[in-house]
């Protein structure tokens, strides 16, 4: 821990020391950048020389990189210039000797690590989680033991195929993993925006992420599922259907990670101080409700900014607009988890809410953007078998192999066992143990004794008492050693079934439209049709569907390893059209404006949309803005080519009549309304600004979501908006 102590305190001081850096370097590089001479003309103080009492210049050990304030090389030799590298004469050849450009491009040449071979693209931000109801009862874990109890946090969301480069709005599966620094050790919960996965047991991971990352002879596609082998593998791994027709829904394509759930998707197990064991799901479901965009608009985004979720997330964070998520639990006995149709072990099911009813046990913020996105999102290192004492596993099978594939996956990504000793990986509470050594040992244990027990660290140093200690729940195991799938794991299409049945209309015709865009891009089309063959087993609507989008004669059904139940009832919780957010906190109102626009409206759009916590993004033709109708100039935040309409919630017309005229003439300005409203995007529609609609061909006269927008009504807008889409918006007529 003294390793974690110092980088903080570090942090704070960082700021102005890095700045004095900077302007030293600046300093020099005016100095000397023009000069034939590569002596700066004030030669630096010489440093304090060492000695055997004293570690560098001031007795400290210094690890921090930007706590000088001169430049130095990584050995703390003062850098007398930055410009040039050490040649003999001034159009000679470059010396080996020139020990600083040589470190600096050392350094430079192993800037980067292995990305993570999945989640390689994510996004972090710290946080604190806070324990809303005790659970003591329950789980012997700290963290949830009182009422009010906080505990930092740290938080990496993700998307799953593309690489560290790819674009934001994938279709994908989003990472949602948390590290909770407790007192009691680091408790990772590693889970996804979607509540069930891909395969049963880990044995299957690496063929699935193969199958679904870039194809190895060409290396493309990149970031996406719509190709031959993702598909391929669904078809011959009928234990994927659930997760796949989740991966077809919104849900793939988030509208920001601060508007979607997260799951544990496993079933974990909770342990009271008593010795007595609970079966427990984890969710993460996010306060200010759930919410995608539609796929054209995820298409559109990836191209106006790749960058859209981790921008909302540091914009949202850094306005004070903080993310937050409660903890809910279903919490399983074992006589009920023995009545429920589907084995708790199995990871491609899920227990409806319905069924076992959600406890909010805790809410996380998310209040810091990160310091260094390399020093602590990039090293980040979440593990599922890093829980506390209360908290256990299952023999979920797809659990088990994860338990190994994270800790061991750490050493290939950060190199060393040693990753432990980074800040953001760091435990918040003290530890000891007699691991030593190792690459990058950032620490200097002192005295000979590296074994226990022995007669010299005192008690306090061997294990702790057993009543405080991680005691694994005595869970009694018997069986053949063979390699089997247990008949219980054998239904793979019930539950799929259940998810489509319980979507709305709109939502059906979303994963419908999902499919058929996915398999259209399979190039082999046996495929398509043994795709299609699985979804007959899910529902015949869902298959004649796809299959008629994809004009393809509907196969005969594959044959289920067990008969498909049709009995089971809709789960309206699956659903998020069924209960939308109903509220615009949060969200970005676009707002378009010319010279001219009437300053009364602009004030009260700003004002209604500022009461309901949203923000408003001024977008004018020109980036320096607009003079009102008061004769008042208005800077705006964007550039009308620079932001469409997809980067908004909803969206705001109000030019002069002038300004419409000339809006019409602009493609951009086309674009941007008429991608509004094919979106079922909400949109204020000022009182001169219909020369631009009609110009345009988008019918916003009688449309209910397209109000018109005058400084009285914008009260009534922010009100409106807050439905989000309006799905009933026909877009044929
Ligand atoms: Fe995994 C990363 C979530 C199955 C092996 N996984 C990773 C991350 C998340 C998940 C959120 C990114 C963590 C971060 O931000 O650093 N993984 C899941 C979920 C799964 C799942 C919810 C199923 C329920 N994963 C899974 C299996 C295996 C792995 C079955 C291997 C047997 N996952 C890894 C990994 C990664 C990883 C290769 C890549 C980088 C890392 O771990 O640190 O070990």
């Amino acid at each position: 821990m003294p390793t974690a102590k110092r980088a903080t305190k570090k942090t704070a001081a960082k700021t102005s020391t890095a700045k004095k850096a900077t302007a030293t370097a600046a300093t020099s590089t005016a100095a000397s950048a023009n000069a034939p001479a590569i002596e700066p003309a004030t030669p630096p103080a010489t440093p304090p020389q060492s000695t055997p009492d004293t570690l560098g210049a001031g007795g400290e050990l210094h690890q921090g990189v930007q706590d000088g304030d001169r430049m130095t090389t990584a050995q703390g030799i003062p850098v007398s210039d930055n410009e040039n590298s050490l040649r003999a004469g001034d159009r000679g050849p470059t010396l080996l000797e020139d020990f600083a450009m040589r470190e600096k491009i050392f350094a430079f040449d192993h800037e980067r690590i292995p990305e993570r071979v999945v989640h390689a693209r994510g996004y972090g931000a710290h946080g604190t989680f806070e324990c809303t109801k005790d659970l003591s009862d329950i789980t012997a874990a700290h963290v949830l033991g009182a009422k009010g109890r906080r505990t930092e946090a740290f938080v990496r969301f993700s998307t799953v195929a593309g690489s560290k480069g790819s674009f934001d709005l994938a279709r994908d599966v989003r990472g949602f993993a948390v590290k909770l620094y407790t007192a009691e050790g680091n408790w990772d919960i590693v889970g996804n925006n979607i509540p069930v996965f891909f395969i049963q047991d880990a044995i299957k991971f690496p063929d699935l992420v193969h199958a679904v990352k870039e194809e190895p002879d060409r290396a493309f596609p990149q970031a996406q599922s719509a190709h031959d082998n993702f598909w391929d593998f669904v078809a011959h791994m009928p234990e994927s259907t659930h997760m796949t027709l989740w991966q077809m829904s919104d849900r793939a394509i988030p509208r920001s990670f601060r508007f979607m759930d997260g799951f544990g998707v496993h079933t974990f197990r909770f342990v009271n101080e008593a010795g007595e064991s609970t079966f427990v799901k984890f969710h993460w479901r996010p306060l200010l409700g759930k919410q995608s965009v539609v796929w054209n608009e995820a298409v559109k985004i990836n191209g106006a900014d790749p960058d859209f979720h981790r921008r909302d997330l540091w914009n949202a964070i850094n306005s004070g607009d903080l993310p937050q998520w409660d903890l809910a639990v279903q919490l399983i006995d074992e006589k009920t988890a023995d009545a429920l149709p589907f084995d708790i072990l199995d990871p491609t099911k899920i227990i409806p809410e319905e069924d076992v009813p959600l406890q909010v046990v805790g809410r996380l913020t998310l209040d810091r953007v990160v310091d260094n996105d390399f020093a602590e999102t990039e090293q980040v290192a979440f593990c599922t078998a890093n829980v506390v004492p209360g908290v256990d596993f299952t023999n979920d099978p797809l659990l088990q192999g994860r338990n190994f594939s994270y800790l061991d996956t750490q050493l290939s990504r950060l190199g060393t066992p040693n990753f432990t000793k980074l800040p953001v990986n760091a435990p918040r509470c003290p530890v000891a143990h007699f691991q030593r050594d190792g690459q990058m040992q950032t620490d200097i244990p002192s005295g000979p004794t590296n074994y226990e027990p022995n007669g010299h660290t005192g008690a306090d140093r061997g294990p702790r008492a057993q009543d405080a200690s991680f005691l694994t729940f005595p869970q009694e195991v018997q069986g053949e050693k063979r390699r089997i799938r247990a008949e219980s794991f054998a239904d793979h299409y019930s539950q799929a079934r259940v998810f489509w049945e319980s979507q709305t209309p709109v939502e059906q015709e979303h994963i419908v439209d999902a499919y058929v865009f996915e398999l259209s891009k399979c190039v082999d089309p046996t495929i398509r049709r043994d795709v299609v063959a699985n979804l007959r087993n899910v529902h015949e609507d869902l298959a004649t569907q796809v299959a008629d989008g994809l004009g393809l004669e509907l196969p005969p059904a594959s044959k289920p390893f067990v008969p498909v139940r049709t009995d089971l009832p809709p789960s309206p919780a699956l659903s998020m059209l069924a209960s939308p957010p109903d509220t615009f906190e949060g969200r970005r109102l676009g707002l378009l404006v010319t010279d001219g626009t009437d300053a009364a409206v602009v004030k009260a759009v700003q004002k209604a949309f500022e009461a309901a916590k949203a923000t408003v993004t001024i977008i004018a033709p020109k980036v320096g803005g607009v003079t009102l109708s008061d004769g008042k100039k208005l800077p705006a935040d964007e550039l009308l080519k620079g932001a469409p309409s997809v980067l908004f919630d909803a969206v705001a017309v109000v030019p002069s009549a002038d300004g419409a005229v000339e809006l019409a003439k602009d493609p951009a300005a086309k674009d941007f309304v008429n991608d509004a409203f094919n979106h079922y995007k909400f949109i204020g529609v000022g009182a001169d600004a219909l020369p631009l609609f009609e110009e345009a061909g988008v019918p916003v006269e009688g449309d209910p979501a397209s109000p018109q927008l005058t400084a009285k009504s914008a009260k009534d807008f922010v009100k409106a908006v807050a439905a989000l889409r309006y799905w009933d918006r026909d877009l044929t007529s």
